[in-house]
């Protein structure tokens, strides 16, 4: 690899040729020729939903609805690489542990389903009536014993019907053990929203950035992980309209873009500005920038009323609509700017000038990804931004609202349809009625709970519907040695990962078709259907031919594992489901009937079919039936106590080359590095104070206060990383998700959603000699 490093600052716009040239490097790689029609089909209202982020699909799709990585995602899974029971024959599980994730990704689609054998340290190929039949068996047993031992995690690209079987599976099972990737990422939403305004989703809709004349935006990489968005916000930014960044890093894709779908634009090389200011923060100092937001806010309406203009403030909202108030400016005034200087890493002036833009707009939206929700205070952080919104109305009004870029493309409607550790989020009754029986009404875990159950033993068996759990969790130093003493492991997969090679004692690999994959069943050719961000519900219909004849569709999968585990039950019709979805989609309508109404007949709809949200109708779902106002527990999102002069906050990122824990590539073009992933980005300042140079090899350490070696007796370090100068507060340094996980302590998690918080891990540096 080192032979191909390059790391220079990148000054081009996101998207442009860049991006096209990128696009075709993949389709070379890939070797996907097939795939490239399929482009066509992206995000169409007849066609399938990306498979890549989950950003809202316009009724009136532009010629290409795809972006570089969504294009990328496609090859991706579209490849014509195999992985095939000769793979598993020439390479024992021990050796393929040893490779990086990238080859694993790359050696392409999982073909049949497989079983581990322990005394061959292989996968061998099994038949799907035997795999369901062994594992229902062990399952069996295992609810016999305690129901609650078995985790059903989710990552969030199934379909919302794959997602509703999957939830009534492992209720009818008997427990809650519901985690799901959105544990690990916008779960600070789904709490800090539903408690501030009685939702736990965003309140706007793709129109709404038509309508909006001032934009907020806080920890979003928008450039690489949800560059579809860049439409509206070029369009937004081509009207005048402010936005403001929140960012320790000037990320391209925040800055300046050249929309690919305009051949003047490509032609003449031209680029349009994003951000109109941009802030960059401190990790974990937002709490602290919005509080000075606030407090120069009501500074412009102490001066407004003195003078007797209008109010700043949305008074008769405020009093209308909202509650605690009072307690929470009172908590701002007390704040010092000093404080709020030191703890934001931004000066007075700058944020006093960005509060007199939000002062003067009449309708303004805050956007917000993970630099918000993965803090330790990041429940506080999504609240501090809704806080900044209610003061001036800008919920329920056209424009105007709380907007949470989610990750998966499914993930927010996976929840939706019941996929929730939490009882009191699901219409259990309901379900009981619907099934006849009576399902379990005491909490489940999450999935920082599951990894701490994994890790002392409660858990005997983990069911993954997608995901590369192991590697995406903290400390996975730890989990790796724990995972594989598990009795049993099944995974449903379409690529290989490294979770995949830590079989426990009875592992089992359950290969399924990809979303942009034709899905015949005795039905018919069947259609799927997923839910934006924005809350509107799109229908979703592959027609590429399958990676393999032995696929199984998720749907399929979850229905044969049911079948085999659980008695009979004449209320519950898996083969029916499997024979034809809409079906389920029948029984989710039944399920939630206000949500759902006449799924099947709206989901083909451009642009989707929008679920109801009470708090666009300013009705708001709280015990007080008003929008809540709430006061931080302290201007410093990340964790206290951590100190040290040499111990630095640890951002880890996503590439543009990679989606999650798959890793496509190594060319994160935007910030300039090529050919490696271990690095780590330093602030100048810092590693002329701590005595590293740029280019030198270091070993990253946790420095947490609980620091000190994980529960299996492993060092939280990260050795072999390469130093790179970049442009970031002085304070912080940054590297890439997942080779940083091991510094990542489990119990690093924010309060009350348990989202890991990775974007602030207390962490020194050591040198270990000059490249
Ligand atoms: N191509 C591609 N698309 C993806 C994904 C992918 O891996 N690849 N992943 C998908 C998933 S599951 C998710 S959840 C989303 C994630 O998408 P994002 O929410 O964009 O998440 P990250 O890439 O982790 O980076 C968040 C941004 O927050 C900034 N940041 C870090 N700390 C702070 C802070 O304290 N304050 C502020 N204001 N900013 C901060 C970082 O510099 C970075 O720009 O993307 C989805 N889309
Ligand atoms: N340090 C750090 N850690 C993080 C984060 C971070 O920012 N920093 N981000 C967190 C976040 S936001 C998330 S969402 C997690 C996610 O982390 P991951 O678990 O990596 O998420 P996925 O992208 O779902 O997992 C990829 C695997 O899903 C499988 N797969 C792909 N397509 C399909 C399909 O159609 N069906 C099925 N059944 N399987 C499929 C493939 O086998 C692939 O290997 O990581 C979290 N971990
Ligand atoms: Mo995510």
């Amino acid at each position: 690899m080192n032979d191909d490093i390059k790391i220079k600052p990148y000054d081009g716009p996101v998207g442009g040729w860049g991006s096209m040239t990128s696009i075709a490097h993949h389709v070379r790689d890939e070797a996907a020729a097939t795939a490239l029609p399929e482009l066509a089909r992206q995000n169409k209202p007849d066609g399938f939903a990306c498979t890549s982020c989950a950003w809202a699909k316009p009724a009136k799709a532009h010629l290409a609805e795809f972006c570089e990585n969504g294009a990328k995602a496609t090859f991706a899974e579209l490849t014509r690489r195999r992985v095939g029971a000769d793979f598993f024959a020439s390479h024992t599980v021990s050796e393929l542990r040893g490779w990086p994730d990238q080859a694993l990704e790359h050696q392409g689609r999982l073909t049949e389903p497989l079983r581990y054998d322990a005394a061959l340290d292989r996968y061998v190929p099994v038949g799907w009536d035997q795999a369901f039949e062994e594992i229902g068996r062990q399952l069996q047993a295992l609810r016999a014993d305690d129901p609650d031992a078995v985790v059903f995690y989710t990552s969030g690209r199934a379909s919302l019907e794959t997602a509703y079987l999957w939830q009534l599976f492992a209720r009818l099972y008997g427990t809650n053990n519901l985690p799901d990737s959105s544990n690990m990422c916008h779960e600070s939403t789904s709490v800090g929203l539903k408690a501030a305004m009685g939702q736990p989703v965003g309140t706007v809709r793709l129109e709404d950035f038509e309508k909006t004349d001032c934009l907020f935006f806080f920890g979003q990489n928008v450039g690489s992980n949800s560059p579809r968005m860049l439409h509206p916000l070029q369009e937004a930014s081509e009207r005048g309209v402010p936005i403001i960044v929140f960012n320790p890093l000037h990320e391209r894709g925040l800055e300046e873009f050249t929309n690919p779908q305009r051949p003047l634009q490509m032609a003449t090389r031209s680029t349009t500005r994003i951000a109109s200011r941009y802030h960059a923060v401190r990790p974990g100092g937002d709490i602290a920038a919005i509080t000075g937001l606030c407090k120069a806010l009501l500074a412009l309406d102490d001066e407004a009323q003195a003078a007797g203009r209008p109010r700043v403030l949305d008074v008769d909202f405020i009093a209308q609509h909202t509650q605690g108030f009072d307690d929470f400016a009172a908590f701002v005034r007390a704040q010092d700017w000093a404080d709020i200087e030191a703890t934001s890493g931004l000066q007075r002036a700058a944020l006093t000038e960005s509060a007199q833009i939000y002062a003067k707009a009449t309708a303004t939206i805050g956007v917000y990804g993970m630099g918000l929700t993965q803090h330790e205070l990041g429940v506080d952080n999504v609240r501090m931004l809704v806080n900044l919104l209610l003061m001036r109305g800008n919920i329920g009004r056209p424009g105007a609202g709380a907007c949470p870029v989610r990750g998966h493309s499914n993930v927010q409607g996976q929840r939706t349809v019941g996929i929730a550790e939490k009882p009191e989020l699901v219409p259990l009754d309901v379900l009981a009625r619907q099934y006849g029986f009576e399902p379990p009404r005491h909490k489940g875990m999450n999935t920082v709970e599951a990894c701490a159950s994994v890790l002392n033993g409660r858990v005997k068996a983990f069911l993954g519907l997608g995901g590369n759990f192991v590697r995406a969790v903290p400390d996975h130093h730890a989990m790796e040695p724990a995972w594989q003493r598990l009795p049993l492991t099944v995974h449903v997969a379409t690529k290989l990962n490294r979770s995949h090679l830590l079989p426990g004692r009875s592992s089992w690999l359950l290969p399924c078709l990809g979303r942009i994959e034709r899905d015949l069943q005795a039905g018919g050719v069947q259609t799927v259907s997923v839910e934006d961000s924005t809350a509107c519900v799109h229908a979703s219909r592959g027609q590429h031919a399958p990676a393999s004849e032995h696929l199984l569709s998720e749907t399929a999968i979850v229905a044969g594992l049911a079948q085999a585990t659980l008695p009979p039950n004449p209320q519950v019709d898996w083969a029916g489901w499997v024979a034809d979805y809409a079906r389920i989609r029948d029984a989710i309508e039944a399920t939630w009937p206000d949500q759902f109404a006449q799924f099947n007949q709206r989901m083909h709809q451009p642009g989707g079919f929008a679920r109801p949200l009470p708090a666009v109708q300013r009705q708001w779902k709280t015990p007080s039936g008003k929008a809540e106002f709430k006061a931080p527990a302290r201007l410093d999102a990340a964790f206290a106590g951590d100190g040290g002069d040499d111990v630095l906050r640890l951002v880890t990122l996503r590439s543009n080359d990679q989606f999650n824990t798959t890793v496509y590539g190594y060319d994160d073009r935007l910030r300039g590095i090529q050919g490696t992933r271990d690095v780590l980005l330093m602030n100048r300042d810092d590693m002329r104070r701590l005595g590293v140079a740029d280019g030198s090899t270091v070993t990253l350490a946790c420095a947490a206060a609980d620091a000190g070696p994980n529960p299996e007796g492993v060092l939280r370090e990260v050795p072999g990383l390469r130093v790179v100068a970049y442009d970031l507060p002085a304070g912080c340094c940054a590297g890439y998700y997942p080779e940083c996980n091991p510094v990542v302590p489990l119990s690093h998690h924010a309060r009350e959603s348990h989202v890991p918080a990775v974007k602030s891990v207390p962490v020194r540096v050591r040198a270990q000699g000059q490249a």
